[in-house]
């Protein structure tokens, strides 16, 4: 019988809870590692609805020997790297941490894959975020563009990602990147831009809060939702030959665009709540993102279900109804 079984660090993650529902609802037993926490009961919570039917172990990126315990026991199939510090302007703050996790982290995964299950196959997170400043002549960014990042974050997943194509040049590894865009969902962190904008804008139109404090609002991203990007990091793994590939909308806004679709969503006029805290600056910014998936949309079929403003509607709805039913 062919072998369904999946890792995925990570999994208590944004990411990670969407991709365990899309593998469990395509036959995979899945697998996965959070890290220990002292508030054990908040360590699952984008992963309760799914019950027992996934397998979570508690493991952590720094340490190696419990990631090849896990490989060599389980034997996955398919190994999903989605574990990471997230967070670009935070990484400013912790930026020894954020390459132990985001860069040794990733060494340490890929050793464990080595020696332990050498023939399975393997997904890095990688990020638009490695580009930087390097944009196209024509305004997007692909494959082939230039990687120069402008940040902790930027630096740390550059070297995941050069580690992962090294371990499958020298090695023979199915190893592959998605060179993923951002997206969001409901269960982003609230401390991203999308969403924090969102809860509050939901909170000013309840009565709740007067004003939402914002850092840069003139950068430009590509915003894409969540489950249509779980869905590529799986196509990815299925393709024969092992490579990377950007997974992207094509379509960029700016970040006061996306404040004034939220607040004219909830009858509200932005410029009457936005204010501009320097806490929310980072030290270098990375100002434009707009990808082209010219690539996976040719080679696996992949395409965004979502738009931006479909996007959009689902976070907002998302939070009326948490503040409709709690208070
Ligand atoms: P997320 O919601 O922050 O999830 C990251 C997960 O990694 C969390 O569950 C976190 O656990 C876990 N984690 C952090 N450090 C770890 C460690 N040392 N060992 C084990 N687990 C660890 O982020 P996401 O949006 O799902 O993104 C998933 C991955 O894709 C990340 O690597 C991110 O950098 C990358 N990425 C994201 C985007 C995007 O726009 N969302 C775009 C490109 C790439 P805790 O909850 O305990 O912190
Ligand atoms: O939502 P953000 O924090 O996302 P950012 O920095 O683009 O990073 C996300 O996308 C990357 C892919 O390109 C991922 F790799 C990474 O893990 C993460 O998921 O900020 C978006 C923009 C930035 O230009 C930021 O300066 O929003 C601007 N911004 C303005 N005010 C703010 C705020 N960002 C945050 N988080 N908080 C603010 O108050």
């Amino acid at each position: 019988m062919t072998n369904r079984k999946c890792f995925i660090s990570g999994i208590a993650g944004q990411d990670g809870s969407y991709l365990a529902e899309l593998l469990l609802a395509s036959g995979y037993e899945v697998h996965g590692i959070v890290r220990r926490n002292s508030v054990s009961e908040q360590q699952h919570t984008r992963l309760d609805h799914l019950g027992e039917k996934v397998h979570v172990y508690y493991g952590d990126l720094a340490d190696l020997s419990g990631l090849e315990r896990l490989f060599r026991d389980l034997q996955p199939a398919e190994i999903y790297n989605l574990a990471g510090q997230s967070h670009v302007r935070i990484s400013y703050d912790i930026p020894q941490y954020t390459v132990q996790t985001n860069a040794v982290g990733v060494l340490n995964i890929l050793e464990a894959y080595r020696s332990g299950c050498p023939e399975a196959r393997f997904y890095q997170a990688s990020s638009s975020e490695m580009f930087g400043s390097s944009v196209e002549a024509d305004g997007f960014q692909r494959e082939t563009t230039p990687m120069v990042p402008v940040s902790p974050y930027g630096c740390s997943k550059l070297f995941g990602f050069s580690i992962v194509r090294n371990y499958r040049d020298a090695y023979k590894m199915h190893a592959s990147n998605g060179i993923l865009f951002n997206h969001e969902s409901p269960r982003r962190g609230s401390n991203f831009v999308t969403n924090k904008t969102i809860k509050t804008a939901v909170q000013i139109k309840l009565g709740l809060e007067t004003t939402l404090e914002l850092g840069n609002l003139d950068s430009y991203r590509d915003w894409g939702h969540a489950k249509d990007y779980v869905r590529a990091m799986h196509l990815i793994v299925q393709q024969d030959i092992p490579g990377d590939w950007v997974v992207a909308t094509g379509e960029t806004r700016s970040v006061r665009d996306m404040c004034r679709y939220v607040f004219n969503s909830l009858e509200l006029n932005y410029e009457d709540h936005v204010v501009s805290n320097a806490r929310f600056l980072r030290p270098q910014e990375l100002p434009y993102l707009k990808g082209d998936a010219t690539r996976i949309m040719a080679e696996t079929g992949w395409k965004p279900e979502y738009s931006f403003e479909q996007l959009m509607d689902e976070m907002i709805d998302s939070w009326l109804c948490y503040y409709s039913t709690s208070r």
